[in-house]
């Protein structure tokens, strides 16, 4: 018996398939080609970099350029790269893992990804303007005002920021409540797979940490558009009040990143040991704590400040306290080792990399928390080291370790896995050129965000061998991409437990799952939910429910003309200054209050439009099943 609206709700195919999805794997999809591609412009910048630093008083690059370069690698590997790929991942494995058939909100989570794409394109497209963002991806007040940076560069970080920054809030927000809600019967919060957890938990942060770069930008951008004060000590603002409020969002933002790979790390590990993961509950609460902590030491990127020593002390102790449940997912993931049966898979050689290496960082990191010690280090390249051994020794061979192993969830292919261990060896090996000599560089003296260095300081082999480093990562990204090309020619064959040792409910539908992701709920036993069925001799889980009709949401074209009119408000209200009048009205003005009215009609739309979605029928879903039920 055919639903009500079933027949009612367009289907769309090709292009306006994508614009108006609101399919959480194809939005992981959308994410993975956008954070990609951010990824590809963000490592192009740090190779330009590379290559000016590659010898003393080389002039490769003009000295502004060079800031621009610095500033937007910083910002777009962290704003449009690391975090919208993290989101990849969580859109097409998340609510697989908790046996759901869709997020929370849908229509809110395409809105998540658009928003971010034009407020990242809003910003990248200075590059073509000629107004580059050029005061660090930290835009420390008063380098960031009007007064030193006149152009409008800052102003497409304010506003790119703040329009891409609504995109990760909403997307938090839809995970938390799909966690929350979403999962299927049994599935209780100590039997979530570890990768759902951190997912979880790195929602929550960024429901804390991105209202404060809300209203930073905010105020950041009254300074610079309206002439407020906020920041402008002449004027009885405070510049020091800018660095805590971007480094109350900036130290959890960096947790935002970590924890997503840490999971990744748990599923890889576990999976390819073929052993349950060392110490579940003390891994989960683990991750709470490290969450917690990871608010209480944002001044550790202030010690030299001035803000006193009782100051100092305290971030300092809390800043060190966090090694301690970081060491415990450390050992943990040693002992799930010890005494399995490894197979080094390229999932898994991403992930064995990922522990030493992440460890050095961990250890550096305690370093810098010693606040005395930090007046040295501070602002020298021994900092630089030290982040990217973390966010890209940690985040991203974590990230190349979870694309290795959901690659056929996502898309029913499996990657070569010669080309992928190509690969990691290329990345891992240029990623430990490229960092390794940087801590000595910096224990040398030598100061980041210098364009050019003297000639005899004993910095000259260790910026080539370091500047080497960072093209064979550009060769072992080169590799990857062509792996994901050859790949994409192949048949879509793979199974639904293509690793054969899958553990999770992802790996009990096929590869890539059917649009409503489960034909029949699973009724989750126990902890490792898909292991726990092969152990008691079972192929395949447990329905929750009989078949019948699904319910689906309905596409929406919404989400993506919301974006477009914030992109067109961000970009008038940015020149409210220099378009002149119309009829005693700025035009800026004109455009930014056009771009803003798209948006809340669409807004209004959405809110009076009712919308039933649509229902997939039981027909279709015995079809998909291959008719059995
Ligand atoms: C993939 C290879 C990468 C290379 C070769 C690289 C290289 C560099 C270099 C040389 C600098 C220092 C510039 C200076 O102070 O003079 C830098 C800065 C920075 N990098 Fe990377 N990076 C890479 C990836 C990443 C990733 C994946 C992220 C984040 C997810 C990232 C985040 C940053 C940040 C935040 C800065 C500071 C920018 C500033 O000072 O304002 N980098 N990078
Ligand atoms: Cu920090």
């Amino acid at each position: 018996m055919a639903h009500a609206n079933a027949h009612a709700v367009k289907r769309y195919t090709g292009l306006m398939d994508w614009l108006t999805t609101v399919d959480h794997k194809k939005i992981g999809i959308l994410y993975l080609i956008a954070g990609g591609f951010f990824f590809l412009i963000g490592g192009l910048e740090a190779i330009l970099i590379r290559i000016q630093l590659w010898m003393p008083q080389n002039d490769f690059v003009s000295a502004n350029t060079f800031n621009e370069l610095i500033t937007m690698h910083g910002t777009t590997m962290i704003f449009l790269a690391a975090m919208p790929l993290l989101f990849a991942l969580m859109n097409a494995v998340v609510p697989l893992q908790i046996g759901a058939r869709d997020v929370a909100f849908p229509f809110v989570n395409a809105l998540g990804f658009w928003t971010f794409l034009f407020g990242g394109l809003l910003l990248n497209i200075s590059w073509l303007t000629g107004h580059v963002p050029d005061a660090g991806w930290t835009a420390y007040a008063p380098l960031a005002g009007t007064t030193y940076s006149g152009h409008h560069g800052m102003d497409y970080y304010v506003l790119g920021l703040q329009i891409a920054g609504i995109g990760t809030l909403v997307g938090g927000i839809n995970f938390l409540v799909t966690i929350i809600n979403m999962r299927a019967p049994g599935m209780t919060f100590m039997r979530m797979p570890l990768f759902t957890w951190t997912a979880f938990i790195t929602s929550a942060l960024i429901l804390f940490a991105f209202p404060a770069l809300t209203v930073g930008l905010a105020a950041l951008m009254f300074d610079r558009i309206f002439d407020a004060n906020f920041f402008d000590p002449s004027a009885g603002g405070n510049a020091v009040l800018w660095e805590h409020i971007f480094w109350i969002f900036g130290h959890p933002e960096v947790y935002i990143l970590i924890l997503p790979a840490f999971g990744i790390i748990s599923e890889v590990v576990s999976t390819f040991s073929r052993k349950r993961l060392f110490g579940y509950s003390s891994m989960v609460f683990a991750t709470i704590l490290i969450g917690f902590l990871g608010f209480m030491v944002w001044a550790h990127h202030m010690f030299t400040t001035g803000l006193g020593p009782v100051a100092n002390a305290l971030f300092s102790i809390a800043t060190m306290l966090i090694a301690v449940p970081t060491g415990i997912k450390i050992f943990n993931w040693l002992f799930t080792m010890w005494g399995g049966s490894i197979k080094f898979t390229t999932a898994n050689m991403f992930a064995v990399g990922f522990i030493p290496t992440f460890v050095m960082g961990g250890v550096t990191g305690v370093m810098l928390a010693a606040a005395p010690a930090d007046f040295q280090y501070h602002d020298t390249y021994f900092v630089v080291a030290h982040f990217h051994y973390v966010i890209v020794g940690g985040l991203v061979l974590g990230l190349f370790a979870g694309l290795h192993f959901w690659w056929p969830k996502m898309f029913g292919r499996m990657l070569n896995e010669g080309l992928g261990k190509l690969t990691f060896w290329t990345f891992f090996i240029g990623f430990h050129l490229t960092f390794f000599v940087q801590h000595f560089l910096g224990l040398m003296g030598m100061p980041r965000r210098i364009w050019q260095y003297l000639d005899g300081m004993g910095f000259n082999e260790m910026n080539l061998i370091s500047t080497i480093g960072a093209l064979l990562m550009g060769v072992g990204t080169i590799v990857f991409l062509l792996n994901v090309l050859i790949t994409s020619f192949k048949p879509k064959n793979a199974p639904n437990d293509p690793w054969e040792d899958g553990r999770t409910l992802e790996w009990t539908i096929p590869s890539p799952p059917p649009e409503y992701n489960f034909a029949q709920t699973p009724l989750v036993r126990g902890y490792d939910a898909y292991w726990k069925e092969k152990e008691d001799g079972h192929s395949s889980m447990t329905p929750a429910e009989p078949i019948g009709p699904i319910h689906m949401p309905s596409p929406s074209i919404l989400p993506f003309i919301m974006s477009v009119g914030l992109f067109i408000a961000g970009f008038g209200f940015m020149y409210a200054k220099d378009w002149g009048y119309v009829g005693g009205i700025k035009i800026g003005l004109i455009v930014g209050g056009a771009g803003l009215a798209i948006t809340l009609f669409c807004m209004l739309l959405r809110s009076v439009i009712d919308d039933h979605g649509f229902h997939i029928e039981e027909e279709e879903i015995l079809k998909d099943m291959g008719g059995k039920a």
